[in-house]
């Protein structure tokens, strides 16, 4: 009786007190990230019954994460803790607002996580599950967590739908593999999301209509073009643009999650596609006005009536 299964590393975050470059930064504000999570939290807060796979270390830090995820409603269950290797922990920066930048300083190699195997999640667990989803920053873990993540996309019948957010992180890639085993995992999945500032500099692939060529086997592609929205190409269809609403972004951490929750969302109350970009958008966009990686998403029924507004109100 699980909708959805989210799996891949999470870590305590530190939030800095104020702007400023990490040096010279005094102190900072617990909180949680990891992209996975994010969004199982955020299809929990949705109403879907999600659970997050993983591994933490037998420490305070492992003990908060899990604690903190579950409080939105995810189920745990499958966390196991590893009395050898320690909880990842990672600290950033406050966004420049002109810019977007923002320094990230990672603490996880060696980390409980990155010791994920093809065994800690066995394709045959997943019989009844409507959707899994992964992103690449499995992949570029170890070579326990690659091998992990080459499993659970492997084409094989009665599957769940695989959703992958390419979530390109070019401080955790060896290069030059990078970009071959991204489109290789891609290849795999049934539904994709990769940010087009993402493609660029992952794949030199330039445009939402380069990526699809370059992606024809997902059934469904979503190229974010952040504030311009996303293109959406579903099954046979060419692109459809479906714009974002505008807001004054706070952190842009954690929207690509959020986006990626709503999408997945729509798509397990089979809505139409526009209306899934449109809950996407809409989800982001409370994450995006929020200093943290998570936003609770709208309500149903409001978004709803948000998302069923005409053309127009969507620019
Ligand atoms: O998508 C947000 C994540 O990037 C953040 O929470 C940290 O998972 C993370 C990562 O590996 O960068």
């Amino acid at each position: 009786d699980t909708d959805v299964v989210c799996l891949g590393e999470s870590m305590v975050t530190f939030l800095p007190s104020r702007p400023g470059r990490l040096a010279d930064v005094p102190s900072f504000t617990r909180t949680i990230g990891g992209a996975e999570s994010n969004v199982a939290c955020t299809l929990a807060a949705a109403g879907h019954r999600t659970r997050w796979v993983s591994r933490v270390g037998a420490d305070g830090f492992g003990d908060h994460l899990v604690a903190a995820i579950a409080a939105w409603g995810v189920d745990t269950s499958a966390v196991r803790r590893d009395p050898a290797r320690p909880t990842g922990v990672y600290f950033r920066t406050a966004t420049d607002r002109a810019s977007g930048a923002h320094e990230v300083l990672y603490y996880r190699a060696g980390s409980a996580a990155s010791a994920m195997t093809p065994d800690t999640l066995r394709p045959e667990r997943l019989a009844g599950v409507r959707v899994l989803h992964l992103s690449g920053i499995t992949a570029a873990l170890s070579s326990g967590c690659l091998d992990l993540a080459r499993a659970l996309t492997a084409r094989r019948p009665g599957r769940p739908l695989v959703s992958f957010d390419v979530n390109h992180r070019p401080g955790l890639w060896p290069e030059p593999s990078r970009a071959r085993v991204l489109l290789e995992l891609a290849r795999g999945a049934d539904l994709v999301f990769v940010g087009e500032d993402e493609a660029a500099d992952a794949f030199s692939l330039h445009g939402p209509d380069a990526v699809r060529a370059a992606l024809p086997e997902p059934d469904v592609l979503v190229v974010k073009r952040g504030a311009d929205g996303a293109v959406v190409y579903a099954a046979g269809d060419g692109p459809l643009h479906v714009p974002a609403p505008r807001v004054d972004v706070v952190a842009p951490v954690g929207a690509g999650d959020a986006f990626a929750a709503g999408f997945l969302s729509a798509t397990l109350r089979d809505l139409p596609v526009r209306d899934r970009a449109r809950h996407g958008h809409l989800a982001a966009a409370a994450a995006l006005t929020v200093p943290g990686d998570l936003a609770p998403p709208p309500p149903r029924g409001y978004a709803d009536r948000l998302a069923a507004l005409d053309e127009e109100a969507w620019g």
